[in-house]
């Protein structure tokens, strides 16, 4: 299955919840889909998607959080699985899109290409709730039960690595960072 695919069949899912991405692919394609105030793409530190969307989760706990992650940017910060199962957010989704490469760098195999499995990984860390999912149909329901299920999930979606031309978002950090800022305050989009 592609990421694309996925995005865009919970796009509307995300009206009203917290999102953070890593950067590249999965940024610019969520971007393309339709950006909301309501989506933050981290740039660069690799692997601490989680964490932002953990402190958010923590701080702000009636508010579902989803998370975007990557496998080249998980396996960069392992660590961030155990602080998420030690803290154990009920309101964050956590999704691992694994392409089994560092697609936005131009595609350098990782880990996952030779075996290695997130989502044992993640249940190994202790999060409660970790799923592999290869389909659309799959992943769509996955999600949805992690978001009824009021507990923290992981899911690792199997996907293609392919993505966009261009991995860059059309929206600058600082404007990105202040549209989500105002999001999480409460305060109007400007
Ligand atoms: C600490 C750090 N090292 C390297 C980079 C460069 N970099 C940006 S995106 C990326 C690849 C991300 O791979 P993955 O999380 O698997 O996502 P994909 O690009 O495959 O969608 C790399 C290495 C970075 N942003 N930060």
């Amino acid at each position: 299955m592609e990421r694309r695919a996925c995005l865009e069949a919970i796009h509307a899912d995300l009206a009203d919840v917290a999102v953070v991405t890593i950067m590249g692919a999965v940024a610019a394609e969520l971007q393309a889909i339709g950006h909301r105030p309501n989506f933050f793409y981290l740039q660069h530190a690799m692997g601490l998607a989680s964490s932002l969307g953990l402190g958010i989760a923590l701080a702000q706990p009636t508010r579902p959080v989803v998370v975007f992650d990557g496998d080249g940017s998980l396996l960069m910060n392992l660590g961030g699985l155990t602080t998420l199962a030690r803290y154990r957010p009920r309101n964050l989704v956590h999704v691992v899109f694994d392409n089994e490469s560092l697609l936005s760098v131009g595609g350098f195999p990782t880990a996952t290409s030779t075996g290695s499995d997130l989502a044992a990984i993640a249940a190994a860390a202790g999060v409660p709730r970790a799923v592999t999912v290869r389909s659309i149909a799959e992943f769509v329901d996955a999600f949805r039960a992690a978001r009824a299920s009021g507990d923290l999930t992981t899911i690792v979606a199997k996907v293609e690595a392919v993505g966009p031309k261009a991995f860059v978002t059309d929206l600058a950090l600082l404007e990105n960072r202040y549209q989500f800022a105002r999001y999480l305050q409460g305060r109007a989009p400007l």
